[in-house]
Parts: structure tokens; sequence; C-alpha cells
């Protein structure tokens, strides 16, 4: 296994609030992961097995079995709470953003996509059904982390706390904390629980544990443009996902951040933090909360020169990871913001702009939705 550093400071102001603190630099590809997917993929293919072998004499059982090996590992298979979209040309990018330039024509194939970010309702049955562990819960090993006292190596994931007063933005240390035991069940940390946040986006969540969601809801995780295409909800390119004004007839339209960042919210949306899903306005395609609300992972590797020569059609990201401002960190893209953006600090929720997060970090302001390839 690689291991880097424990914290990371973001500095560039736009990427901020995509991940400023960085738990970063547990790869723990394989520890945990998907095994009970693995396993379930195996198990499957041995069942089949055992269909065929079990058949003679046993005819009823084996329809049992065979049934039980052609299921998902879900059981499910079905695009409930999603929408189809259709495939199509766009632009993609951004000419305000330099990790979003050049603007490109990309062509993407009609997927179905999730109306909405995956609930806590939602990953908690995944969970109950697989006994999936995040990784924000998993042990630390101090061999990973030399120079790090052993008193700090408590699972746990970074926290918005804003503090009482205005600040520089300079240091988003002030406003993020990690927090021992916040994970997604205790997403404020350990006095916190789920009890009226079913419906809220399930947050503090990695790379990893989203695709292993995916995996075992049958679907995966968007690619960056695929996203991008949904986000535009067939209208092009427009300086917002939902259109050219900030406040479309003097309403807000999605949950982001109002007031003097990171000390004075004032909620003018009506969040504070996170809101439940579906509240803010869908967009044509029937989405909600792809500007703002929780962040988003894609599929994607992240790396800031990829639109220069990507692919025309279908581009899945490049075949490597590379972030100047974290050049050891493996980082995959994140997009649409979170209820933290605004004008005045991270502008990253509007449209075409990309975000960045490294692959074992996560935060409250961190979810994800998932696709499916139209049959
Ligand atoms: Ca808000
Ligand atoms: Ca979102």
């Amino acid at each position: 296994m690689k291991h880097s550093k424990l914290w990371k400071v973001g500095s560039d102001r736009r990427y901020g609030c995509s991940l400023t603190i960085l738990f970063s630099g547990i790869v723990l590809a394989g520890l945990v992961g998907c095994n009970s997917q693995n396993q379930s993929a195996e198990e499957a293919a041995k069942l089949d097995s055992a269909a065929h072998c079990v058949a003679k004499g046993m005819p009823s059982r084996s329809a049992a079995v065979r049934q039980a090996a052609s299921v998902t590992a879900s059981g499910e298979n079905g695009t409930d709470d999603m929408v189809l979209i259709p495939g199509g040309s766009f632009q993609m990018g951004s000419d305000e953003f330099p990790d979003s330039r050049p603007l490109h024509t990309v062509k993407v194939n009609g997927f179905w996509m999730d109306k909405h970010e995956v609930t806590n309702a939602e990953f908690a049955r995944f969970v109950e059904a697989t006994k999936y562990v995040t990784v924000a819960e998993r042990p630390l090993n101090p061999k990973d982390y030399p120079g790090v006292p052993a008193d700090k190596l408590v699972p746990g994931s970074a926290v918005f706390t804003p503090p009482n007063q205005q600040v520089s933005l300079e240091n988003p240390l002030v406003w993020w904390q990690y927090v021992a035991g916040a994970s997604w069940k205790h997403p404020a940390g350990p006095q916190s629980d789920l009890k009226g946040r079913e419906n809220q986006p399930v947050v503090h969540v990695c790379y990893e544990d989203a695709a292993a969601y995916a995996k075992w809801a049958g679907k995966r995780l968007p690619t960056e443009a695929e996203w991008e295409f949904a986000a535009q909800g067939g209208k092009g390119n427009r300086k917002y996902y939902w259109g050219e004004e900030l406040k479309p007839a003097g309403k807000w339209v999605a949950n982001i951040y109002q007031g003097n960042f990171p000390n004075q919210n004032t909620t003018e949306d009506g969040f504070a933090g996170i809101a439940p899903v579906q509240t803010f306005p869908a967009n044509p395609y029937g989405l909600y909360d792809m500007d703002g609300n929780v962040w988003e992972w894609c599929q994607d590797l992240y790396r800031p020169d990829y639109y220069r020569n990507s692919p025309k059609e279908n581009p899945k990201g490049p075949a490597d990871s590379y972030d100047p401002d974290e050049p050891g960190a493996v980082k995959y893209v994140q997009r649409g913001g979170s209820f933290l953006c605004s004008d005045q600090y991270c502008i990253r929720y509007k449209a075409g702009s990309r975000g960045k997060g490294e692959v074992s970090s996560g935060s409250d302001n961190l979810g994800f939705r998932c696709v499916r390839d139209q049959k």
C-alpha cells in the first residue's frame, strides 16, 4: 500500500470548498473496499455453475438457485428515481476556469441518471445489505502516518465548522475541522445521527465508498462529460446551469451560500447546511441539485489539462491523475459545488467548472449520484 501525508491545506480559493482539508493518503484499495461486491460476483458465478450441477433431480431448487444467480448484487435492476438523459452533443467546459479550457464539443450516449443525490436512507440500505464500512469509519494504522501522534490517528472526517468572526480566506483550516467519529452515520460528529436526515444526501463518502454503492445498486458513477451534459439540461452552455441570472425572478434556485463566508451565512435560500434532496427546482431533465447542495463524485481521474486533448465522444477521463497543487495525490473529479459555494469564495458551482478531490477523503459537503447505461 502506498501512503502519503496526513493533512493538506488547499491553496487555491476557487478549489477551496471542494476539499480543503485532505485527510489524505490512505490508499486502502483492497483492504475492505468492494470485497462484499467482489464476493457477490464470485458467489454469483459459483451459484450459476451450481445451478447446472444440481439441475438433474432437483429442478425446483435448481430454478431457485438459477434465479438467485441472475440478479444483481442488490437484487434490483430498475430505474426507479432515475431519468433518461438523451444522448447528444454539447459544448463542454468554461472559459472562466483554466482547467475547464478550452470549450470543446463533446458527444455522449444516452444514459439513465439518478434524479437526486444518493440519500442517507438509500446508503443505509446498501450498508445493511453488504455490511460495508466506509473509509471514514476504518481504523488508521500508525505505520501509514509517520510523524503523526498516535492520539490523532482516529477515524473521522472533515466537517465545516464556521468561525465566529470574519477571517482571511487564505487558510481553510480555520473553517474545516477533522472531527473524530464523523462519518456518514454521524455527519456532524459522534453526537449527531441520521434521525431527520434520511432524505438528505449522504456525505463523508470517499470515491471508493461511492463506487461501491454504485456497483451494489447495479449502477456506476457518471463520467464528467455525462454529468455536465445532464446538468445543462439541454439548454446549452450558460453562466449557471439554471440560466444566466444568479437569482432568476429574484429567487434562489439552488442551495449555495449567501452572506459573508465563512462566518455569516444569511441562509437566504433557506438552508445553512444541507437541504433534503428535491427541495429546489428540477432542471429540464428532471434532475435535482445538480448545482449546489453537495459536491458529487464523478468516475474520471482529474488532470487540469485534460480538455486540451480529450476524446470527442464519450470521454472517460485521463489515464492518470495530476494536480499541480498536490502532485502526489490521486484525485478524481467532483462536480456541481455545494452549500458552501458563493461568488465570494468557491465559485465552482458555476456551469462548466470542475472540482477535484483526493481519492480517500470525504467531507460533510461531498456526496454523489449514480448513472446506468441505456440498454
Ligand atoms: Ca444555503
Ligand atoms: Ca449537487
